[in-house]
């Protein structure tokens, strides 16, 4: 029975899992949840994620939520399919796969999610872009790219000359990112712009990228 992905390809955390699953090159079925109709606040969402966000993820009995937790559940089971995401059979590569998943999650995720939402979310929602958070989270998000700016000096990719589910992580938000002013952020760096147009064409993220349309 294939995985069953409950999201919209719109959404970033979604398209994050949907990534992950092309690279393992694993079968899934896509469950559309409307959000305008509410559809995640409802019971029968909420029994999937009582937090009632997209995505949540079913595998026969199992059901996950939390983008990030899902693709490692998924490049965990399906280690020796697909694109070696985690590098579980080197100590070392691995851990450096972890280091660079916690700085995406807690260092990175925080100022670009801010800007996405102000210049593509909340357009959307009838609001209007609040400068003062856009120019605030642009500073913190530069700083922290100066310091990929010097890893992506030293390596191919952010845990050492392999791709990994560290970069695959940075895609979907970066994706929207590329579509407004703070492109400049990625562009001005030459290491991060090389590597965001590596990352950015393969195949696995093109694909899931079709339905992001924001
Ligand atoms: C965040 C999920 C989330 O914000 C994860 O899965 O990584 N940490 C979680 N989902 C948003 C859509 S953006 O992809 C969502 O469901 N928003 C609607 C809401 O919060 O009501």
């Amino acid at each position: 029975m294939a995985v069953k992905l409950y999201g919209i390809a719109m959404s970033t955390c979604t398209t994050r899992v949907m990534t992950c699953l092309h690279e393992k090159g694993v079968d899934f079925e896509i469950v559309p949840i409307n959000l305008s109709a509410g559809e995640h606040k409802q019971p029968s969402f909420i029994s999937k994620n009582p937090f009632g966000q997209i995505p949540a993820l079913e595998d026969g009995d199992l059901t996950l939520f939390e983008s990030r937790a899902i693709t490692k559940y998924l490049a965990t089971k399906h280690k020796d399919k697909g694109t070696d995401l985690l590098r579980l059979d080197n100590l070392k590569e691995a851990a450096l796969v972890n280091v660079w998943l916690e700085v995406e999650a807690q260092q990175f995720n925080p100022p670009i999610s801010a800007l996405v939402y102000q210049r593509m979310f909340s357009p959307l929602f009838g609001g209007t872009p609040d400068e003062k958070v856009i120019e605030a989270n642009a500073e913190k998000l530069g700083k922290v790219l100066d310091v990929y700016e010097e890893r992506l000096s030293k390596s191919k990719y952010l845990a050492g000359d392999f791709y990994s589910l560290a970069d695959l992580h940075h895609l979907s938000y970066t994706y929207y990112l590329m579509k407004n002013p703070e492109a400049n952020l990625i562009n001005s760096r030459p290491h991060v712009k090389a590597w965001w147009e590596d990352i950015s064409s393969r195949p696995a993220f093109r694909k899931a990228a079709e339905g992001m349309t924001a």
